[in-house]
């Protein structure tokens, strides 16, 4: 049998890499859009496991030509549509690039694939923050309300994704909550945590400055949400699929978390732009830095993944505590092993 052919864009990053590693597992040959960047990374890479190929190839989502060349040469059956700008954050203070990207960029691929291939399956990379704050519990017919330039472009794009799909393309879309790894970007606030309590306990750090305390998310493993990415390409009908653990905690119960991972157990001192945390001997090991604050707040969001288990047979596998454990335990290997070298 011929073996499967996938193209992932933002395939350097977080949920990029675990998809490369489980597609060429899985004998596909794996075909990776990354951008040229100053670290000067020559491409094309090619690595070859056991099973497959992965090839990484410069491509870049605002650029149409390279798109066209890419899609030529990798020939794809199955297309996975990761590349974003993808920090809410950043969002606010690149619109335009973030527009660009998230939402062009999408209309270009998407355009040029089907052109190409009008059988090529093509999942694109939603998000929970789509829905803004409309509380309690969020399914995949939940209202959206964005409030960040990130959402509002990834919202434009789940609609456009729909109109291919009523036009009889294989379109699916995963509406992600927040997923993490030890590969997650490290001003994320779960990286920024566990690197930042990785550097007090080896005693390189003392403190670290964060925003809101009080916002809510669902965090999962992204491991476990890329298999769902590849798990609704396989399904007999393309869909839109809410991927999510179902349990959220806020931003205090995380950094209580991270701190009681590492034996430092926080407790809380103060109000507002006062409050701190401080450890067992009374040290401030947490306290409020207002630049993290966003100009809009999504307060919270929790995903009701029941479709994905029922259609899909997908669930997550990694609990919270095992998330945090698995992040902050890498964390002082990467740090302690940069320290030795
Ligand atoms: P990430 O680690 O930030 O990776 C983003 C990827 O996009 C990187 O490979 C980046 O390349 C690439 N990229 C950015 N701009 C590009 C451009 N102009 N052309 C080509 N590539 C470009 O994000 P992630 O956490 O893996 O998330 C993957 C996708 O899922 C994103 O679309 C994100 O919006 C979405 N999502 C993520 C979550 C989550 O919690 N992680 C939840 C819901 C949805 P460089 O390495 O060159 O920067
Ligand atoms: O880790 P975050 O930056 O993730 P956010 O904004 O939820 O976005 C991530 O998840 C989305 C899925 O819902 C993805 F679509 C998106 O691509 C990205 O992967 O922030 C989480 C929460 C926010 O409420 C933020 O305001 O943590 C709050 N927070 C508090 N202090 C902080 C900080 N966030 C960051 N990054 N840094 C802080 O110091």
């Amino acid at each position: 049998m011929e073996k499967k052919r996938a193209l992932i864009t933002g395939v350097t990053g977080q949920d990029g890499s675990y998809l490369a590693e489980l597609l060429a597992d899985k004998g596909y040959d794996v075909y990776g859009f990354m951008r040229r960047t100053s670290a000067d990374v020559p491409a094309p890479i090619e690595v070859l496991n056991d099973k497959g190929l992965i090839k990484l190839i410069y491509g870049n989502m605002r650029d149409l030509p390279t798109m066209q060349r890419v899609l030529d040469e990798s020939k794809p059956d199955e297309i996975y549509n990761l590349a974003a700008q993808s920090h809410v954050g950043v969002s606010f203070l690149c619109p335009d690039e973030t527009w660009d990207v998230n939402f062009h960029g999408v209309e270009r691929l998407l355009k040029e694939a089907t052109d190409r291939n009008k059988q090529v399956k093509f999942y694109q990379a939603s998000t929970s923050e789509m829905y803004g704050s409309t509380p309690p519990t969020h399914t995949e017919t939940s209202v959206f309300s964005p409030v960040s330039p990130y959402a509002e472009a990834k919202v434009k794009s789940h609609r456009l994704i729909e109109e291919y799909r009523s036009k009889g393309f294989f379109t699916c879309s995963g509406i992600l909550f927040n997923h993490e790894s030890p590969r997650r970007g490290k001003i994320f606030v779960t990286r920024k945590l566990t690197r930042a309590f990785a550097e007090i306990k080896l005693g390189f750090r003392e403190k670290v400055g964060i925003g809101n305390l009080e916002a809510g998310r669902d965090w999962g493993f992204s491991g476990d949400y890329v298999r769902a990415m590849w798990m609704m390409l396989q399904a007999d009908t393309p869909d839109t699929y809410v991927i999510a653990t179902g349990k959220a905690h806020t931003v205090r119960d995380l950094i209580e978390a991270v701190a009681k991972s590492v034996d430092m157990p926080i407790h809380w001192e103060g109000t507002g732009l006062q409050e701190v945390g401080k450890d067992a001997q009374g040290v401030v090991r947490v306290e409020i830095d207002p630049r993290f604050y966003r100009p809009r707040e999504v307060d919270a969001l929790c995903g009701d993944w029941s479709k994905a288990k029922q259609k899909l047979g997908w669930e997550p596998s990694v609990s919270f505590e095992q998330l945090i454990d698995m992040m902050i335990q890498s964390d002082i290997r990467e740090i302690g092993a940069a320290h030795r070298a």
